[in-house]
Formats: structure tokens, C-alpha cells, sequence
């Protein structure tokens, strides 16, 4: 393994999002979200939870500021919620919900912790799905006008627009097991059109009205291989590739769909007729600063079924395998123009019960970031533009459909108590960025 001493201006970081965090949600004129009415019906998440108290960040904001600052964060990734700004969708933001951001912002500024703000991390306003969420066109243009609000309100330099599109497609609208719980091809590719649209509205708003700021899309892509050499594997490899990274990349970078996944496509959603003339010249808006996130890899069989090769975190998708973050990034300086690169997520689930003394001893974890940060250091040494790392996550969260039981978090919470507590992991990550070398 190449020197694992990171640049002295690398960007250490840690993100979250909004409804995973904030808790709060009928407060100071916030609207509902696609999420509050997902999570509220019996079944949609585990053990019925919801994220209406969450980690009460809404209120514990400050408390969390000074987290960030006692672990030596040097960028905090967080996510706005629409509906505190526009509870309807649409109009004359809230201002309870910008003095919000700002508050936030300013204490960031103050401990010297960049902020680095996403638009939109899947908390649709619900009056928005009433009016056909991302089926309707509308619904872009909609985001381009909040993106205009929260690009004037706030002084942040680098904006991600929307957090995985790709999951709001496949969880969201065809296994239906996320918000907006829909299970259903034909209108899954129509929603992906309108999410791209909307990326691409919201980038050229920036540029327009702040030049000199950054903005880019946070994708999660998944690197592709076979499990076998069997007849039929590598032609389902780039299949899935094309459905897992290249239907993402290749419009927002080369201004095109990919035609394999777009015929493959064509047989099952009306998605084309949706796309007009001119979409694809907004869409591919150039991108100041790609967000990529990384879990797992898919290694697929013969008839494309996914096949486990290596063990697993304590949710069953994520496979564990280093490897693929460094075939990512290197794949992007090969296969795509070389713009900035931030991991914007990146880290594992684990129960995290306290020990006799109090200390959460998550190893797991801290192997599994280890060897994720070795990666990025490898893909460095081969020259690929990344400029820093976000761990998934700072606090433990509301995990979408699988409620609280997931504990991405280096902080623990103990919901009970409100209660923050570095784990183990959060000590060691301290350590890291303190001397800017893997231990
Ligand atoms: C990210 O999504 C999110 O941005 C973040 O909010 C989330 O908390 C974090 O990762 C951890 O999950 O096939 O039904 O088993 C990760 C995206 C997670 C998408 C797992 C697909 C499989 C769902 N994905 N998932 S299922």
C-alpha cells in the first residue's frame, strides 16, 4: 500500500440529512413531507418509527456544533428541508425555517467547519406529491425556485442539488420500499427524468446568480463485476453498470442517456416522451464539484441476480469490499471529465450497545472506515482529484425504512436521553484528521 498521509488541505468531513436528524416536524411552520406520510403508515418502517423527534437536531443544533468541533471536523455535510422552507411547495419561504440554516450556518463559520448543504435528501414536500411529485415536470421547476431562495439565503460556497437520484428511483418508486412508496417501472424512469431536470435547472441558477460558488450532483454509484466467468455474466455486469452508474453519469457529464439502458428502459416506462428538447443540454450543466457516495459493490451471476461475495455489515446490502471506492473513482478520472471529487457518504451500520465503561467499542467500524479511507488515499496516489471525505454518518439516525435500529452514526444517541457520545470510532477519526494519516 502506497503512504497513507493524506494532503494537508484535505477535507475531513462527516454528513447527515434533514428528516433523518432534525426531528421537529410540526414546527415553526414546517409542512409535511413525503416522508412524514410514508413513515406514518403501518408496515413502511420497522418497528413503526418515524422521524418526528429523530435526534432532536432541531433543537440541539448547537450542542452538535460543538461536537463537530471537539472530533476537529473540517466540513459538516447537512441537508435543507423544503417543506421548512416552502411548506406548501411553492412561494414565500418561511422564515423561521431560513433563521434555521442560518443559525447553523454562522455556527459552522464560527468553529471553522465548512458547510456543505444539500438541497434536497428526499424530503418532498407532500403538498408537491399531491400535485404528482417527481412524475411532474412542475415539480423541477419548483426546485429550481426554492434552490434560488436557499442559494440567495445562505452563505455557503459548495451546494449539492439532489442526494441519490437513483435510490429515490429504485427504493422509491420500484421496490416502493422508500417514500413515496410506488411500485412501478413505467413511472420510476419518468421521476428519474424529472430529478435530473431538476439537478440540471438548479445548477444553472447558481451559476447565473453566485459564480464563484460550486455545485454538483451526490450520487451513489456501485461498481459492477461478475461472481462467475459463466456465459451471460459479463453482458448482465454491464447491464447493471448501466442502470447503477452510467444512467446517472452519462447524462449529467456526456449529455446523454446511455442507449443500452435507454432501450432497455423504453420496454418498460414512457420515460422518453417525457424528455424534450433541450433537457439534456440543462441536465448536463457543468458540474463544479461531484459528491459520490459508497457503500458496497454489486457482484452479480449469470441470470444478473446479485450474489454476496464478501461479508457483510449489519444490514444485509452492504457487503464490505474497500476495493470497489478505489474502481470507482478511478473508473470516473477514466471514464468521465475530471472535475472535483468529495466522498459526500461513505460508513457502516452496527448495533453499538455501550460497554461496562461506558465506551462504545465499535472496531468494526473503525476497520471499515480505515480501510475506506485507504482506498481514497490509493485513488489520490493515482492522481484522481479528490479533495475530501464525509463519513455516513455523525450521528446515529433515523435509517429510512429500517427506523432506529441501524446505527450509522461515530456519535452514538441515546434516544432516550438525547444523550451524544463519541463512539470509539469518533475518537479515532479525531486522530486521524488531527495528524492526517491512517492508524
Ligand atoms: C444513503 O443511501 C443515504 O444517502 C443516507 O440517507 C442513508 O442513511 C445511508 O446511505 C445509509 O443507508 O434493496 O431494499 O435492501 C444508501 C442507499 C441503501 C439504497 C440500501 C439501497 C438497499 C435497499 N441505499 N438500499 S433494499
Amino acid at each position: 500500500m502506497p503512504d497513507q498521509r493524506f494532503p494537508g488541505g484535505f477535507v475531513w468531513g462527516a454528513a447527515t440529512s434533514a428528516y433523518q436528524i432534525e426531528g421537529a416536524t410540526g414546527e415553526d411552520g414546517r409542512g409535511a413531507s413525503v416522508w412524514d406520510t410514508f413513515a406514518a403508515v403501518p408496515g413502511n418502517v420497522k418497528d413503526g418509527d418515524t422521524g418526528a423527534v429523530a435526534a432532536d437536531h432541531y433543537h440541539r443544533y448547537g450542542e452538535d456544533l460543538d461536537v463537530m468541533a471537539s472530533i476537529g471536523l473540517r466540513s459538516y455535510r447537512f441537508s435543507i428541508a423544503w417543506p421548512r422552507i416552502q411548506p406548501d411547495g411553492a412561494g414565500r419561504p418561511e422564515q423561521r425555517g431560513l433563521d434555521f440554516y442560518r443559525r447553523l450556518t454562522d455556527g459552522l463559520r464560527e468553529r471553522g467547519i465548512r458547510p456543505m448543504a444539500t438541497l434536497f435528501h428526499w424530503d418532498l414536500p407532500q403538498a408537491l406529491q399531491d400535485k404528482g411529485g417527481w412524475e411532474n415536470r412542475d415539480t423541477a421547476a419548483r426546485f429550481a425556485d426554492y434552490a434560488e431562495i436557499m442559494f440567495d439565503a445562505l452563505d455557503v460556497r459548495d451546494w449539492l442539488t439532489v442526494n441519490e437520484p437513483k435510490t429515490v428511483v429504485e427504493c422509491g418508486y420500484r421496490l416502493g420500499v422508500h417514500a413515496p412508496g410506488v411500485r412501478d417501472d413505467a413511472r420510476a424512469f419518468v421521476a428519474l427524468h424529472h430529478l435530473l431536470l431538476a439537478h440540471g435547472l438548479a445548477s444553472r441558477v447558481l451559476h447565473e446568480r453566485h459564480p464563484g460558488r460550486r455545485v454538483g450532483p451526490a450520487l451513489n454509484l456501485h461498481p459492477t463485476y461478475p461472481a462467475d466467468d459463466a456465459p451471460g455474466t459479463a453482458a448482465a455486469v454491464w447491464h447493471q453498470d448501466g442502470l447503477e452508474n452510467r444512467l446517472y453519469l452519462d447524462p449529467i457529464f456526456k449529455g446523454a442517456y446511455p442507449e443500452d439502458t435507454l432501450a432497455w428502459i423504453g420496454e418498460r416506462s414512457p420515460m422518453a416522451a417525457h424528455i424534450l428538447d433541450g433537457d439534456l443540454e440543462v441536465i448536463s450543466e457543468p458540474v463544479d464539484v461531484l459528491g459520490v457516495q459508497y457503500y458496497n459493490p454489486h457482484f452479480l451471476g449469470a441470470e444478473g441476480t446479485r450474489v454476496l461475495v464478501h461479508p457483510t455489515a449489519q444490514l444485509d446490502w452492504l457487503e464490505i469490499y474497500p476495493r470497489g471506492l478505489y474502481d470507482t473513482l478511478v473508473r470516473l478520472r477514466r471514464d468521465y471529465p475530471a472535475v472535483p471529487i468529495v466522498v459526500t457518504e461513505n460508513g457502516m451500520p452496527a448495533p453499538d450497545v455501550a460497554g461496562p465503561d461506558g465506551r462504545f467499542a465499535d472496531g468494526g467500524r473503525i476497520a471499515y472506515l480505515r480501510d475506506h479511507l485507504a482506498a481514497v488515499a490509493d485513488a489520490l496516489a493515482e492522481g484522481v482529484p479528490v479533495e475530501g471525505y464525509h463519513v455516513w454518518s455523525l450521528l446515529d439516525n433515523f435509517e429510512w425504512a429500517e427506523g432506529y435500529g441501524a446505527r450509522f452514526g461515530i456519535v452514538h444517541v441515546d434516544y432516550a436521553t438525547q444523550r451524544r457520545t463519541l463512539k470509539d470510532s469518533a475518537l479515532w477519526y479525531r486522530d486521524v484528521i488531527a495528524t492526517g494519516r491512517l492508524t
